[in-house]
């Protein structure tokens, strides 16, 4: 050990997607949360407007989850899943079969969302060989997609910081146009009218290599990362009917949209579509433990039984797919969700989170307001001189208010934890318009 390391010394730890000089000169610390909120290390409660960072959909520390936490660690601390197994990956795996769209009917355990974005790429290209069709390896995301940080994942992504410092990325990858369209659909609410057409584009990279080389198609339901981008109107389905007739997977990339952030278990059963691959990760285990997984339709997985039975059926893994703590946390998960109905409560605050979202309409700079289910973004006339740079001072401003929310470009998006209360929607939305009626 380093014993010039002081306890709380910040230069240590190199934080991820952050701007660390800036951080380490005026820091935001937690030091705890409960329900809706987030402790400070002085003190001060701060509404999560965010969900953490997406994945906190029951609220903070909630007694199941805990309780299940603390029994798994007394209990079975770790049992590696290769060639062995624990009952309780079963256990998790089969509840959340039972809330998952028609036809899905296996889990593959990862650890993120990244992770289960490269198993599902990888399933994708090996399902084709399996099936005889080994020319089909070409990934199709989405430009500004996000996808994880994987190369993988940043490859089908679509988001040009992200990918520009890492090379050439992953071979034999394209990407769809994105759908964000201020021109035609500024201040909609819910999903834009105008749009469908985009999905056509799949027709174009169809033309342009060919179906015979094409894999999978992965996007986002709803582009959240790249600052909520709501597919238009009848798009989701066009893209899958379009998937369907050229022999293409579809992977619905749902790990923020899944586990009732739009008011049903999965966004593919808000927009009626049925993937033949959907990713989660974050509020699986409400962001206690770290997990991710994979839900495969039976066909897909049938594809990988075909060698003799005592061998490896699928050459993919991680040490800790089907941790004990992440599957008794997920469980606790599941449990609170039903006790609570969570997955489909988004359904009754909807309306009044729209309403109230939109209010912010007429403040200074804002050039777009978006929303569905229970998630909002706000966009910024960027500063020319410095964009992003009018977001992130709202942020900052909101969270020195006692509000968390999160900045992505000149974008601030909105996600509170699904137990949220029509106070406390207030709450939010009154705080954040003072800060944005006092920023400049
Ligand atoms: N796919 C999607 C759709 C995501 O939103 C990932 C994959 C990667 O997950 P992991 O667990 O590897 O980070 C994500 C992650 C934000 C924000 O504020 C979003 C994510 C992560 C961190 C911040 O928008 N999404």
């Amino acid at each position: 050990m380093n014993m010039q390391t002081k306890p709380n010394d910040l230069a240590a730890f190199w934080m991820p997607f952050s701007a660390n000089r800036q951080f380490k000169k005026a820091p935001r610390l937690f030091v705890g949360a409960e329900r809706m909120h987030y402790i400070t290390n002085d003190g001060r409660r701060v509404l999560d407007g965010t969900s953490g960072l997406w994945c906190v959909n029951a609220g903070h520390c909630r007694p199941k989850i805990v309780e299940a936490i603390k029994q798994q660690a007394e209990t079975l601390d770790f049992a590696g899943m290769f060639q062995m197994g624990h009952t309780r990956a079963f256990e998790a795996a089969n509840r959340l079969i039972s809330i998952a769209p028609e036809g899905f009917e296996h889990v593959f355990f990862t650890n993120s969302g990244s992770e289960s974005v490269e198993t599902a790429l990888k399933m994708a290209i090996a399902y084709h060989r399996a099936k005889g069709n080994g020319t089909k390896v070409r990934l199709i995301g989405r430009e500004r997609g996000y996808h994880g940080v994987n190369f993988g994942g940043m490859s089908v992504g679509g988001i040009g910081p992200n990918r520009k410092m890492f090379g050439t990325l992953v071979a034999g990858v394209d990407h769809l146009r994105h759908t964000h369209d201020l021109s035609r659909n500024a201040f909609v609410r819910g999903e834009p009218e105008h749009g469908v057409e985009l999905a056509d584009d799949l027709e174009r990279l169809v033309a342009l290599h060919d179906a015979s080389t094409i894999a999978a198609v992965i996007v986002e339901p709803v582009a959240c990362s790249t600052g909520v981008l709501i597919p238009p109107k009848g798009y989701l389905k066009r893209l899958e009917a379009i998937c369907r007739k050229h022999d293409i997977l579809l992977i619905a990339d749902e790990v923020i949209t899944a586990f009732g952030r739009l008011g049903k278990p999965f966004g593919s059963d808000y927009f009626g579509i049925s993937p033949d691959l959907i990713t989660t990760a974050k509020a699986i285990t409400n962001g206690t433990i770290p997990m991710g997984a994979v839900f495969v339709k039976a066909h897909i997985h049938d594809a990988f039984m075909n060698g003799p039975e005592w061998m490896i059926d699928f050459f993919h893994g991680y040490t800790y797919s089907g941790h004990p703590m992440a599957c008794a946390a997920a469980i606790g998960t599941l449990d609170t969700f039903e006790d609570e109905g969570l997955l489909t409560r988004v359904n009754e605050l909807a309306p009044y989170w729209e309403e109230r979202v939109h209010d912010l309409k007429g403040l200074p700079h804002v050039i777009d307001i978006r929303n569905i289910g229970l998630i909002g973004a706000v966009e910024f006339e960027p500063d020319p001189a410095q964009p992003g740079k009018r977001a992130y001072d709202r942020f900052v401003k909101a969270f020195e208010e006692g509000l968390l929310v999160r900045q992505t470009g000149d974008i601030i998006a909105l996600s509170p934890p699904l137990i949220i209360s029509k106070d406390e929607i207030d709450q939010l939305f009154d705080t954040f318009a003072k800060v944005l009626k006092t920023s400049n």
